[in-house]
């Protein structure tokens, strides 16, 4: 039986009708038989891009290429990758500020990502954006939101414009769990409900707003989809580690939206393996911990699984890591060599001269 079987069975999503709640969304090992070896492979190397793109930024951080705030989504990216990996082109996607690894696994541009980061002309905002504010319309990547939960309401819009255009797709809106104590995330919960908008409300919840943990912030316990009662929105909760189980998630929420026209909720269980922003040295939290959470690292379990049930091989695995690693050397070489905007590009573009 699939993940996806199992979850309607056991009718163990949170909705209004059962007030029952989840338990983890995982994978199985017949859900990982049930994808053909490229689609694994490809989610494989979404991720392994996502982390070396990471690595490369923080270096490049360090010998001052890339300035401003640097936030890094090692650690999440079988989030990202399982999550858009079940979305179509017709989709939109809304981020916040760590956003690298959605733009990566929306297939965005590595050079012209990179070159972003850098402040270059060639970047996908000709460098005028930077590393939180990553964009590009023609995949209906709507950014990259600095202000936390500012993304919320913009996605509440984009599928409200899907609504009124009778278009087939969703939203998308990520989050983390640092904005569920702000006004405007019950704001838009409350309208999105009410106004049955197709918009799914994805929550990365790596326990953690910056120097936070939910535990020490947040009333009403470490879970947050049981919340959805509230709103009358179905909500689910997912083993954010295993890229496979967020893929279906996400799948399962999509029809659900699309076919009872209503907004969905889930809630990824996550972990970022380093600090809030490359300056932050960790203090508030104890490193028992993410060792804990390394062992569940996606870029290590999910090759491991492939290979132990003989989906793949360790040579082909470190074919793909090879390949990836030269796409990273090529976008950091993109970069530095792009030029500069010109100074008077600071007039174009913008809302108010
Ligand atoms: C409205 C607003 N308040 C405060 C900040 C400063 N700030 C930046 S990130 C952050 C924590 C957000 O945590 P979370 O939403 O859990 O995202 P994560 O960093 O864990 O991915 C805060 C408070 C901000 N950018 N915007
Ligand atoms: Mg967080």
């Amino acid at each position: 039986m699939t993940s996806k079987q199992k979850i309607e069975k056991n009718k163990s999503f949170h909705d209004n009708d059962s007030k029952k709640s989840t338990k983890t969304l995982n994978s199985s090992n017949s859900t990982t038989r049930s994808l053909g070896k490229n689609e694994h492979l490809e989610l494989f190397r979404k991720m392994y891009l996502i982390r070396q793109f990471e690595n490369a930024c923080g270096q490049n951080y360090a010998n001052g290429n890339i300035r401003g705030f640097l936030h890094l989504y090692s650690g999440q990216e079988a989030t990202g990758v399982g999550s858009l990996s079940s979305l179509k082109d017709s989709d939109y996607i809304v981020t916040h500020y760590r956003d690298h690894g959605h733009a990566l696994a929306r297939g965005i541009d590595v050079n012209r990502s990179m070159a972003e980061l850098f402040g270059k002309k060639t970047g996908l905002s000709k460098g005028k954006g930077g590393s939180m504010h990553l964009f590009d319309a023609s995949k209906k990547f709507m950014g990259g939101h600095a202000i936390v939960g500012g993304q919320l309401p913009l996605a509440a819009g984009l599928a409200l414009s899907q609504q009124y255009d009778k278009k087939d797709g969703i939203t998308i809106c990520f989050f983390g769990d640092g904005s569920t104590n702000q006004g405007i995330y019950h704001e838009t919960l409350n309208l999105a409900a009410v106004w049955n908008l197709p918009i799914l409300f994805f929550l990365e919840n790596n326990m953690y707003g910056m120097g936070s943990s939910i535990e020490r912030v947040r009333a009403g316990g470490l879970d947050f989809f049981p919340a959805m009662n509230t709103y009358e929105i179905p909500s689910m909760e997912v083993d954010g580690m295993d890229v496979l189980a967020v893929r279906e998630a996400t799948e399962i929420a999509r029809e659900k939206i699309l076919k009872e026209k209503k907004p969905f909720f889930i809630e990824s269980k996550t972990f970022r393996f380093v600090g809030h922003s490359y300056a932050d040295g960790q203090k508030y939290r104890n490193q028992d911990e993410v060792i804990k959470w390394e062992q569940k690292d996606p870029i290590i379990v999910y090759p491991n699984k492939l290979i132990d049930m003989k989906i793949t091989t360790n040579d082909e695995i470190n074919n793909i890591k090879t390949e990836v690693d030269n796409v990273i050397n090529d976008a950091v070489k993109f970069a530095n060599e792009s030029e500069e905007p010109s100074l008077n590009e600071i007039f174009t573009d913008i809302l108010a001269e």
